[in-house]
């Protein structure tokens, strides 16, 4: 009888959703001694909040986080609701002993982040960020690759995350685009994924350059409808306010190892619809990956012969990629949500064999020093040295 891990989800949104689909499957396709209850669903909306709870399967709902995180009978507290929520959250639930399954970025700034590392660390729990892309069977693949040595030296990291929902100007001004909820806007959003892409394919960040722009400046205020809605539309009422994140933030980087890196994310990229695309060019070979083809990789080896040399698509379906073989038979793709059911699944293995998950607070905590790090270089126009 697999040991069974009782889960408090706190957020159910767009996130709440992805976080819930993964309870619900990583059974059925990565069964493991342990096996996650849906026990208790949290947010602060009545209404929307059982919705989701009867609708994902959810066993309760309860609009008290701090009730939640001092339950008992719950091993896991999930947190996928805002960043200004996130510290007091991931601190309360260490404290209580719980293992922590975390939406990105980590935290508002480096100094939350740190506060959260420790705590988690002091309390000696389980600790995981929310990266899922790292979980796209492409991206490990990528890793695999550059461990075995088919990239050689890593010269350069070209990322880029393009979407393009808030390109109407009437687009309301929901909570991503409010500082003192989400922190930072496509920077936090985006650039936090393309960081943490970037230290696990190539090294640590040592340097940065950044600048950021906006191009809306004021947006209608967004009218609460009391309906369960993951989207990230919403309706936008007379009212209006000022939108105080930015639109959009890139930068310049210098790796540990020498390598370098180009970094832009913006929500102004009409066409792109979740394009999180990165290059890889190294003295071996080169890799490119896009999300939208989140099954193919893009692998050109100079030990090809010459002649026939050239960027190949793999696609990344067969047993051969990782976590594939858990899935369907080659060439029967997988998307978004399989990326979440990955994370949830290396978690509980994680928490069974009582061994380190990656990416962790730590991971978190170099993502959020090189995302502010980054910030603090666009507001100065200076270079800003991030120390390890
Ligand atoms: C919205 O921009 C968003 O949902 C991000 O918050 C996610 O992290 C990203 O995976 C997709 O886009």
């Amino acid at each position: 009888m697999p040991r069974e891990l009782n889960v408090a989800l706190i957020g159910y949104k767009f996130m709440g959703k992805a976080h819930s689909h993964a309870y619900r499957d990583v059974d059925f396709f990565f069964p493991s001694d342990c096996r996650p209850v849906m026990k208790v669903i949290c947010g602060r909306n009545q209404a929307p909040l059982q919705d989701a709870a009867d609708a994902w399967g959810w066993q309760e709902y309860e609009t008290s986080w701090e009730k939640v995180v001092e339950r008992d009978d719950i091993d896991i507290v999930d947190i996928a609701s805002p960043q200004n929520t996130h510290r007091d959250i991931a601190v309360a639930a260490a404290k209580a002993g719980k293992h922590i399954l975390l939406e990105k970025p980590m935290a508002m700034n480096e100094a939350e982040a740190r506060e959260m590392l420790a705590a988690a660390r002091e309390a000696n729990v389980k600790h995981m960020v929310v990266f899922n892309y790292r979980r796209v069977p492409a991206v490990a693949y990528a890793r695999r690759l550059i461990d075995e040595g088919k990239i050689g030296r890593i010269f350069h990291f070209r990322a880029c995350y393009l979407q393009d929902w808030i390109v109407d100007e009437q687009f309301p001004l929901i909570w991503k685009l409010r500082k003192e909820t989400a922190g930072s806007g496509a920077h936090g959003d985006l650039n936090a994924h393309l960081i943490d892409l970037a230290r696990f394919l190539v090294g640590e960040l040592t340097e940065v350059v950044g600048q950021t722009h906006n191009f809306v400046t004021e947006r209608p205020l967004p009218v609460e409808t009391g309906e369960l809605s993951t989207m990230l539309t919403a309706a936008g009422g007379a009212e209006t306010g000022q939108v105080t994140v930015e639109d959009t933030a890139s930068f310049l980087a210098r790796f540990d190892n020498g390598a370098v890196g180009t970094f832009e994310a913006t929500r102004f990229a009409p066409g792109r619809r979740n394009h999180n695309r990165f290059e890889i060019y190294g003295s071996k070979g080169s890799l490119v990956f896009d999300f939208e083809r989140m099954n193919e990789l893009e692998y050109y080896s100079a030990d090809d012969e010459a002649g026939s040399q050239g960027f190949r698509t793999i696609l990344t379906t067969d047993e051969a990629h990782p976590y594939v073989s858990a899935w369907w038979p080659p060439g029967h793709a997988i998307g978004y949500e399989h990326t979440f059911v990955h994370q949830v699944a290396d978690l509980l293995q994680a928490i069974h064999e009582d061994t380190e998950p990656h990416p962790n607070f730590h991971d978190g905590w170099k993502n959020q020093q090189a995302l502010d790090a980054v910030l603090r270089s666009a507001e100065s126009g200076a270079r800003v040295t991030i120390s390890h």
